[in-house]
This record gives C-alpha cells, sequence and structure tokens, in this order.
C-alpha cells in the first residue's frame, strides 16, 4: 500500500509516534510518504521505501499569517496524484485532516480519490478543537474523514462527547512502542557520573505547556529529595520551563534539577532513571509514560485523561488526584526506598508494556484498519453534491 502521512514534525508525542509508525509501515513492505514542513524528527536521513516531501509556505509580505494549511493541501495533491498514494494519514485533526479535505476536493475535480484516515492525538480535541476558532472546522474535518481514530478510549469518548455522535465510529487505536529500543539493557546512560552522585534519578520529559503542570513535577521531586537523595532530568522545552526553574529556585533544590532543552533520542536517558513523574491536568495518553514503562521506568503520575489506560496503578506506577503532590511524592519515597519493590515494579512495567503495546501488533491495527477503509467502494469522483463527501463515520452536534 502507498501511505502519505502528515504529522507536527519538529517534537511532541504526535509526531514521534506519526514517525514510528511510518517506519514500521515501510519495513513491512509498504511505501511510505510524508508530507509536512519539516524533516520528522524522529526519522532517520535514509530508510527504504520512506520519502519525505517538505511543505514550503513561501513568504509574501500580505501574510501576516502564512497559510500553511493550504500549502499543504497542494503538496498533498501533488503527492498523492504524483505517487498514486491509497491513504493519507493525518495525525492530529488540525490543521491536517483539514488539508487532506481541500486535497481529496481538488483530487475528485481530476477523477481521481484518496482515502483519509485521521489519528486524534489529545489537544486536537481536548483543547485546541473546543476553542471557538477552531470547532466548527474540527468537527467538519473528523466528518470527513473516511476513518478516525483515538489513542485512548478516555480520548474517543471525549470526541464524542464534545463533538456529538450520531452513529459514529471512532476506533480505539492506542499508541505503541519497539520493544528493542525501549530495552534498558541496551543503552549506556549518558549523564556523567558526577551529576548523579549515586542518587535516584527522576525524570520528566515534555513540551513543558500549561497542561504538563510542570511546577507539579519540581514539587514532587523536592519532596521525594528530602528523603530519599534524588536528581530531576527535565527533558525537553516549552513556555512553563521559566516557572519550573523558579519554581527548583524557590524551593531550594536547583543544584539538583537539570534541565536538558529538546532530545530527539530518549531511550539512552530513559535507561538511567529510577521513577517518571507526569503530573499532567489533561492527558490523552501518555507516549513518554509507555517509553518509560517499556524501559522498566515505574511511572508516579495524575489519574487523568487516558494515563489510567497506559500506567497499572499499583502495579507498574501509581496515579493521583491532579495536584495531589503529597500523595505522588509518597508513593515515590516508599518506591525508592525499597529496592526490591521497585525491581518487581520496574519488570512489570517493561513487562506490560511489551504486552499490551508492543509496535507489531498496533501496526497491524492501523494496516487493517488502511485496508477496511481502502476497501469501502470509492465515492464517485467529480464536485461533491454537498460540498463535502459522504462521511464515514458521520458525527453530529446533538441537538
Ligand atoms: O502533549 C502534547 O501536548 C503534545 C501532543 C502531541 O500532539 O504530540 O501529545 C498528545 O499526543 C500524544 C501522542 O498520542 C499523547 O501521548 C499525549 O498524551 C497527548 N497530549 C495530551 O493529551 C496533552
Amino acid at each position: 500500500m502507498k501511505i502519505g502521512i502528515t504529522c507536527y514534525p519538529t517534537y511532541g508525542g504526535s509526531g514521534a509516534l506519526a514517525t514510528e509508525l511510518g517506519i514500521a509501515l515501510a519495513a513491512r513492505g509498504h511505501e511510505v510518504h510524508f508530507i509536512t514542513y519539516a524533516q520528522p524528527f524522529r526519522l532517520p536521513s535514509f530508510l527504504p521505501r520512506v520519502y519525505f516531501h517538505e511543505v514550503d509556505v513561501g513568504r509574501y509580505p500580505l501574510f501576516e499569517y502564512p497559510p500553511y494549511d493550504l500549502a499543504l493541501a497542494v503538496r498533498m495533491h501533488e503527492v498523492v496524484r504524483d505517487h498514486q498514494l491509497d491513504v493519507l494519514h493525518c495525525h492530529y485533526a488540525i490543521p491536517h485532516a483539514t488539508s487532506a479535505w481541500i486535497a481529496r476536493s481538488m483530487l475528485r475535480e481530476e477523477g481521481r480519490d484518496v482515502k483519509v484516515v485521521t489519528t486524534l492525538h489529545g489537544t486536537d480535541i481536548t483543547i485546541v478543537g473546543q476553542e471557538r476558532s477552531f470547532f466548527s472546522i474540527t468537527k467538519f474535518s473528523i466528518e470527513k474523514s473516511h476513518a478516525v481514530t483515538a489513542v485512548s478510549e478516555y480520548l474517543r469518548d471525549e470526541t464524542y462527547r464534545a463533538f456529538g455522535c450520531v452513529g459514529c465510529q471512532v476506533e480505539v487505536i492506542p499508541n505503541f512502542i519497539d520493544p528493542s529500543l525501549y530495552d534498558r539493557s541496551r543503552h549506556v546512560f549518558p549523564i556523567p557520573a558526577d551529576v548523579t552522585r549515586g542518587r535516584k534519578v527522576i525524570m520528566h520529559i515534555s513540551n513543558f505547556r500549561p497542561v504538563k503542570r510542570v511546577r507539579d513535577i519540581v514539587r514532587t521531586f523536592a519532596r521525594i529529595d528530602r528523603d530519599v537523595p534524588s536528581v530531576l532530568i527535565m527533558v525537553g522545552d516549552g513556555p512553563e520551563r521559566v516557572e519550573a526553574e523558579a519554581e527548583a529556585r524557590e524551593l531550594g533544590v536547583s543544584e539538583h534539577v537539570h534541565f536538558l532543552g529538546k532530545i530527539d533520542t530518549i531511550a539512552p536517558l530513559l535507561a538511567g532513571a529510577h521513577l517518571f513523574l507526569l503530573t499532567s491536568d489533561k492527558e490523552s495518553f501518555g507516549l513518554s509514560a509507555l517509553e518509560a514503562l517499556a524501559t522498566g521506568v515505574p511511572v508516579i503520575g495524575a489519574h487523568a485523561g487516558g494515563l489510567p489506560e497506559v500506567v497499572r496503578h499499583g502495579e507498574t506506577g501509581f496515579l493521583f488526584p491532579v495536584g495531589d503532590v503529597e500523595s505522588m511524592a509518597q508513593a515515590g519515597i516508599q518506591l525508592l526506598a525499597d529496592p526490591v519493590r521497585w525491581q518487581a515494579m520496574s519488570s512489570a512495567a517493561a513487562a506490560d508494556a511489551r504486552t499490551r503495546f508492543s509496535e507489531a501488533a498496533i501496526v497491524a491495527q492501523y494496516e487493517a484498519l488502511y485496508e477496511r477503509t481502502v476497501g469501502t467502494a470509492p465515492a464517485t469522483a467529480g464536485p461533491d453534491t454537498d460540498g463535502g463527501v459522504a462521511p464515514l463515520p458521520t458525527l453530529s452536534v446533538p441537538s
């Protein structure tokens, strides 16, 4: 099959997942075309059957906001036409699914067609999609996709709740990990010993957006550090980084909090961690938490969104109400102070991640979805009578 993939290429779980999916599909013999504004950060420079098509928005003085969604639609149209793609798979609804709908409408004018699959990742539904400026176009773009997936049951249900649903079908296909990559024994921890100085290593990886509550990460760490000497490794960057740095200073723990900035290859870092913290107030899945679990790092975090579908409370980590820093810290202290219990939980985490979220099984679900979607009778080429195609699934606002 020939599959186009569009995602946010520079950072974030949706881009990471989309890229890993493309690489896995190519390894299984499919031809994969990434269509986006930059080379996806987890994509090596060359892989057989993998192509990258850059979207160039150009520049013009009138464009205070260059219309990326239109440039993307034009590039999607060209790539589908020139490479006879079967499927355009959009990761994150806005604006990718909208651009795909425009590209498909252009193709249909020429007597061609392509199927559009949209994977909802989280904030495209829980935050951005519900903003007044984007609600109706998000709903429209979901409705016009031939197939829609969500990365967790929570996100599927939230899509139904927020956007309404009559006879719709949002299929849950969870995120996945490559078990061989997130193997603790394979990596050498790159942080020098004079930084960790025999302390426990606590880690957080994110885009440091307000939704992540990174000050809670620092507070939880500071409380743990009082009882179990530790270092906190903060990976990533974003608007709340300065707040987190200030919190560390205020709590007097700056010396043991290290901000590494954006790092593409996180498996070696995770391989040296004892605990992963994720305290977000919304988290549709928590791919970074899954990557930690797969590496044998127990996760402590907030009982929010889809995270309870990833972390098994008491077995592979601990989840508490959003903001309950004291309980999170106490759970961390007890676990880190008990090497036997930590080892049991670490092994359970690595095993559970492999059992439920292994790449092979999840990629096969996407392949089956593409086959079903491409197998559906193509809509008649030509202009749409209703300004769009008959939607599969159909979502509509309840009256
Ligand atoms: O966390 C973010 O804001 C980034 C966002 C993204 O688009 O990369 O992450 C979302 O998608 C990830 C991959 O499916 C999920 O693991 C994250 O839970 C989800 N983020 C939120 O729901 C906040």
